[in-house]
């Protein structure tokens, strides 16, 4: 399916010096019409296809978590490529960036389950990556009540905590009690649009309390710099890459 970047509503050149300050400052920014109403309906399908032909790897109930999407489905892997997704990022990011790895992450109605706060960062095997960005894109439309994103302004200066436990609402804070009484901003999104966040700003989704799943495709992109330190992850895990190498590999290409 042709798309024309006249039918996005943000393209890179639209961002404002405004904008991706507001990023570099805050850890996160809201973009509006990342991917077009066509290409929402097309990427939504293969989402929810592919949650009935693959195993979630969260048994949690939290959500259902599928990595790497791109790998298995031509429509995600043309979503988690998607040139203006990308292009946007690196404005973001001010660096070249590579891909880390995707995940469709799907909230069924009425989980009852938040997703607790945490930071990205920290559970990765990653050094020399100091801009790593996520991209949430809203596959259907996330109101607050369908568990849309929560940041906490500014976290993305705490470079220095360690993994948070999801398992623990409390975790997060009990790390780094001061956090507790800064700002939280939530963070609705209509289809199509998308929150960029810094890998270290502390985020948390609400429950959906809704009769409609919700459907978000998260594009993980780390610096093209970025080495691996040998760390356990399931990403990683299988490919035998060494400690200490620039995590160049064919499950890692550059997006821009
Ligand atoms: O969508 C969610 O529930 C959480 C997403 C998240 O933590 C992330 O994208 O880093």
């Amino acid at each position: 399916m042709a798309t024309t970047a006249a039918s996005y509503t943000t393209t890179p050149n639209d961002l404002t010096p405004e904008a991706i300050e507001s990023y570099r400052q805050r850890g996160f920014v809201r973009v509006s019409g990342v991917i077009s109403p066509e290409e929402v309906e097309r990427f939504r399908q293969a989402a929810q296809g592919l949650a009935e032909r693959k195993e979630s790897l969260s048994k949690s109930g939290t959500f259902t978590q599928l990595v790497n999407a791109w790998q298995e489905d031509e429509d995600m892997k043309a979503l988690t490529l998607h040139a203006n997704v990308a292009g946007i990022a690196e404005k973001l990011a001010g660096v070249p960036l590579r891909l880390w790895h995707d995940q469709i992450l799907i909230k069924q109605p009425h989980n009852n389950r938040p997703t607790n706060y945490h930071q990205d960062q920290p559970y990765w095997p990653h050094a020399n990556s100091e801009h790593s960005i996520s991209a949430w894109i809203a596959l259907v439309d996330v109101p607050v009540e369908r568990g849309c994103m929560t940041f906490i302004p500014g976290s993305h200066s705490r470079t220095e905590l360690q993994a948070q436990n999801l398992e623990d609402s409390r975790s997060l804070m009990t790390i780094c009690p001061k956090l507790e009484w800064d700002e939280r901003v939530t963070v609705p999104l209509k289809a199509g649009d998308c929150t960029f966040h810094h890998s270290r700003c502390a985020h948390m989704a609400t429950p959906n309390d809704t009769d409609q799943p919700r459907i978000a495709h998260v594009v993980i992109l780390m610096d093209a710099t970025t080495t691996y330190t040998g760390e356990r992850h399931v990403v990683t895990d299988p490919l035998g890459l060494q400690p200490g190498q620039v995590m160049e590999h064919e499950m890692f290409p550059r997006v821009v």
